[in-house]
C-alpha cells in the first residue's frame, strides 16, 4: 500500500498500465531546444537539490489529491541542460511515448512544477507514475504526464493525447466542485483557476 492508495487516489493509465518499472535504471532524456542536451539517470535526479512542493493533483474528471510532492523542479533541470531562449514550450514523454502532454515555459518554470519521485515521503510507485512523473499543480492533472522518459523542448505548441481528444490545451482549472481524496472524497466546491491551496480548511 502507499499513501495515494490509501486516500483511494484513482489511478489512470489511458495508454495501459506499464507494469513494473526499473527505478534505479530510469533515465529521462531532455532534448530540444537546449545547449546541453543529454539524459539525467535517477541517481542524477536524486543528486540534485530536492524540492518539496505540498499541492494539489486535480483532475478535470473532478477529484483533487494533496500531499507533499517531493522531486526536483523542472526549472533546475531547464538550467542543467541551459535551455534555449527559443523554448517557449516543455513537452512531456511517458514511458511508451503513447501519452504526452505540453505546458508553456513560463508554467514550466514555476516553483511546484516538478518531475516527481515522491508523494509524502514515500517514492511514487508504477499506479501513480513512478519512478518519475510530471506534477504540475497550476494546470488539470492531464498535464501531469506519469513515468516520464522523455522532456523535449520546444519553440512552438502541441496538442498531446488529451487535448487531441477535446479537453482543453491550457488546462485552465474550472469553477465547480471535486472530490476531496484527503477528505475521504467529500464533494468540495473549487474555484476557477489555478489550484494551489484550496480546499485546505
Ligand atoms: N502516462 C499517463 N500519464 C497521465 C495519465 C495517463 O493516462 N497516462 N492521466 C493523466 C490524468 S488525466 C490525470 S488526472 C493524472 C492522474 O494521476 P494518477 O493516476 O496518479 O491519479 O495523470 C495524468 N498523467
Ligand atoms: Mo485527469
Amino acid at each position: 500500500m502507499s499513501r495515494l492508495k490509501d486516500l483511494r487516489t484513482p489511478i489512470f493509465w489511458v495508454e495501459g498500465h506499464p507494469g513494473k518499472l526499473d527505478r534505479e535504471g530510469w533515465e529521462i532524456e531532455v532534448t530540444g531546444l537546449c545547449n546541453k542536451p543529454g539524459k539525467l539517470t535517477w541517481s542524477e535526479l536524486l543528486s540534485m537539490p530536492k524540492t518539496i512542493a505540498d499541492g494539489r493533483l486535480t483532475s478535470v474528471t473532478r477529484f483533487s489529491v494533496r500531499g507533499k510532492w517531493g522531486g526536483v523542479k523542472v526549472s533546475d533541470i531547464l538550467e542543467e541542460v541551459k535551455a534555449s531562449s527559443q523554448a517557449k514550450y516543455v513537452r512531456f514523454w511517458s514511458v511508451k511515448k503513447i501519452y504526452d502532454t505540453s505546458i508553456p515555459i513560463d508554467v514550466a518554470l514555476r516553483e511546484k512544477t516538478l518531475m516527481a519521485y515522491e508523494f509524502d515521503g514515500e517514492y511514487l510507485d508504477e499506479d501513480y507514475g513512478g519512478p518519475v512523473r510530471a506534477f504540475v499543480p497550476y494546470l488539470w492533472g492531464y498535464k501531469s504526464a506519469k513515468s516520464v522518459v522523455k522532456i523535449e523542448l520546444m519553440d512552438h505548441y502541441i496538442s498531446g493525447f488529451w487535448e487531441q481528444r477535446g479537453y482543453t490545451d491550457d488546462a485552465w482549472i474550472e469553477a465547480g466542485t471535486v472530490r476531496d481524496m484527503n477528505a475521504g472524497g467529500r464533494i468540495r466546491p473549487i474555484p476557477d483557476g489555478e489550484v494551489i491551496k484550496f480546499l485546505d480548511e
